[in-house]
């Protein structure tokens, strides 16, 4: 398998293994990815990291030696898989972190990008080069990215397919930190500070958020307004005001 799903204190981790190739996306990788966070949605994990083996590489990207020869039909077809398998990320009732430890280039940033945060290790270097093999992303950068750093400076990577390093990533908010040492513990580490919170209301969180940029103003706050209303019918918001109220931590039941 060149991935695996591994459960870490509370946290899924999913590693893209297959070094030999810098985690490059072969299309039965693209397969197991998909499975794995159908798994994912089912399991008892509070979040999702994921990184990649080997030390050098997150991923370099779609696997470019299937490219040649495709068919437009399959072309397509290829690209929509791909867009639909990361978008998954979307949906998944928890957060995910792309702990980016080496090269995220073409789909590998598109995955990381997918992600609801992305840490960088100091060796990162993220782009998308798609431009310098004739061709455009396709596993959603060019929609993800302008949302995530703004227009301007997600058609200069586009065009220009130049590489961004770890401190240009978080200077730019393309990273949301830079970490360092093992990726593994920067991401359980980084998930610790959110997931002893009640996952319903985390989720309806994510969920206004994920839709903030997407809805026209009035729409997105009358959703902001019916995700808080129902944040008040858990037990959880009760429990949060009730230990404020008597000075003690918080005990959540996810309710
Ligand atoms: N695909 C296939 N194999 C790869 C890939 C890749 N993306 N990247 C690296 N490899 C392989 C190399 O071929 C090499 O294999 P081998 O040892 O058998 O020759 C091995 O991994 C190690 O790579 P290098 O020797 O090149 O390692 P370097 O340290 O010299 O260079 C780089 C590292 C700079 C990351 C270099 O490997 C590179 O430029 N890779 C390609 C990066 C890239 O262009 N990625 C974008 C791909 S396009 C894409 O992702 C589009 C998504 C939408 C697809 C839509 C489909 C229809």
């Amino acid at each position: 398998m060149s991935v695996e799903l591994t459960m870490r204190d509370d946290c899924a981790l999913l590693t893209l293994n297959r070094p030999a190739a810098l985690n490059a996306l072969s299309v039965a990788m693209l397969s197991q990815i998909g499975a794995a966070f159908d798994a994912v949605a089912n399991a008892k994990a509070r979040a999702l990291i994921i990184t990649g083996a080997g030390g050098k590489a997150f991923c370099a990207g779609a696997d470019i030696k299937e490219f040649r020869n495709q068919s437009m039909l399959a072309a397509k077809a290829r690209t929509e898989f791909g867009q639909a398998t990361f978008a998954k990320l979307d949906s998944l009732p928890i957060a995910s972190i792309a702990v980016i430890n080496g090269y995220a280039f073409g789909g590998g940033l598109e995955l990381a990008l997918a992600a609801s945060f992305r840490l960088a290790t100091p060796n990162a270097k993220l782009g998308q080069p798609e431009i310098k093999l004739g061709t455009i992303p396709g596993y959603g950068g060019t929609q993800r990215l302008p949302r995530l750093i703004g227009e301007a400076r997600a058609l200069e990577l586009i065009l220009t397919g130049r590489t961004v390093d770890a401190a240009e990533a978080e200077r730019i908010g393309l990273v949301n930190r830079l970490v360092d040492g093992d990726p593994v513990e920067a991401g359980i580490a980084f998930a610790r500070e959110f997931i002893g919170y009640s996952l319903p209301v985390l989720a309806f969180a994510r969920g206004a958020v994920q839709r903030a940029l997407d809805l026209p103003i009035n729409a997105g706050l009358k959703l902001e307004a019916d995700l808080s209303t129902l944040s008040f019918q858990t037990k959880d918001a009760e429990e949060g005001a009730a230990a404020f109220e008597a000075k003690r931590k918080p005990r959540f039941i996810d309710a």
